[in-house]
């Protein structure tokens, strides 16, 4: 066989092979196997030397044809495949302009956290530090140090949730270490004032738990801002002073406040606090139940057996206390009748604050 006629043969095996490939990977591997050093075309052409000086240039020439007629075929079956890979790419993440958007929606602070930024901020405008401390806490700071006896009814395991089996074990606890989900964020305000001398203006916000089953005005777990001010010469005036502004910055400048006396282990004197109510404007309606007032928070004078725990002297220092629910005014200023629709998560309620 004349190298013409090998010349000839690997061409076409080469336009056939190119041909076939599916990709450019296999298109390359066609390349160097028929135009590599080691390919089938180099190996003829290596061939070239032997041949005489009549012969030479007749092969020469179609061994340069061969070699451009592979080139040109590699070079169009490239771009061939280059294309189809590019259009199976395209189709594999095809994007249908047709369908509908994904809306995304911007979060946002949920109501309880807007509320309780607000409360925080009237405060701080009053000069009040923000303290927060542990959501499992002991019984000591819970209640002994409140002022809560050991035979309190809120210390019950049917009414706490006890951490320390002590509590539900029904062997009797040690009303001192036993450990506890804090029921009130009042446990903080005991911690300050063991870190803090007087003069103390600090608020206390934070999650809360209770023995409860939730229902429309219950929940286990809910918020509370707590507040406490200690210094010499405070008066229950200035406490009344204090919660009046609050009201009237948190519901509105019209708003009154009326203060009923209370009880509460911690504090001596004690008071509920109402806000009038902002739809019958005090004359009695459905939302106050006829009462022309919303009860919104509880308060007094610290007593002085709480500054005895924390090494205070009560002959000094007075101060006075005070305790809001946020879910509680959260209902109050939005007139949501279940407490439970703030924990359910459903966005069709929670984007409308
Ligand atoms: C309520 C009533 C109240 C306090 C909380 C307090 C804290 C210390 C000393 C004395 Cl360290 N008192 N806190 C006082 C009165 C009432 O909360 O109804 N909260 C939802």
């Amino acid at each position: 066989m004349t190298l013409i006629e090998d010349l000839k043969r690997i061409e076409g095996e080469a336009l056939a092979r190119i041909a076939q490939t599916e990709d450019l990977a296999s298109l390359d591997a066609a390349r160097v196997e028929f135009l590599g050093k080691k390919g089938s075309l180099t190996g003829v052409l290596r061939g070239l030397g032997a041949l005489s000086t009549e012969e030479r240039p007749a092969v020469g020439k179609v061994s340069n044809e061969v070699r451009q007629a592979i080139e040109a075929a590699i070079e169009e079956r490239k771009a061939m495949l280059a294309q189809a890979e590019l259009a199976e790419r395209m189709s594999a993440g095809a994007v249908d302009v047709t369908l509908p958007g994904r809306k995304r929606l911007p979060g946002r602070a949920h109501l309880i956290s807007q509320i309780t930024a607000e409360v925080v901020d009237i405060f701080a405008g009053l000069g009040y530090q923000v303290a927060e401390g542990p959501e499992v806490e002991l019984a000591h700071y819970n209640f002994t140090a409140l002022n809560h006896p050991p035979t309190h009814p809120a210390r019950a395991a049917t009414d706490t949730f006890y951490v320390s089996d002590a509590g539900g074990s029904g062997r009797e606890g040690d009303p001192e270490s036993d450990v506890l989900l804090r029921t009130h964020t009042s446990p903080v305000q005991v911690r300050v004032l063991e870190q803090q001398k007087p003069p103390v203006y600090v608020i206390v916000p934070g999650r809360v738990y209770r023995r409860d089953i939730a229902d429309p005005s219950h929940l286990p777990q809910f918020h509370q801002i707590e507040g406490l001010a200690v210094e010499e010469g405070i008066t229950f005036g200035d406490l009344k002073g204090t919660l009046d502004h609050v009201c009237r910055e948190l519901f509105g400048r019209d708003r009154k406040t009326r203060f009923r006396p209370h009880f509460f282990p911690f504090t001596e004197p004690s008071a509920e606090v109402d806000v009038s109510c902002g739809i019958c404007v005090g004359s009695g309606c459905r939302f106050c139940k006829n009462t022309g007032w919303l009860e919104i928070l509880g308060c007094g004078m610290v007593d002085p057996n709480v500054f005895g725990y924390v090494d205070i002297d009560p002959e000094r220092h007075v101060g006075f206390a005070f305790g809001m629910g946020v879910e509680r005014i959260a209902a109050l200023r939005y007139d949501i009748p279940d407490l439970r629709m703030l924990v359910e998560g459903d966005m069709r309620f929670l984007r409308q604050f």
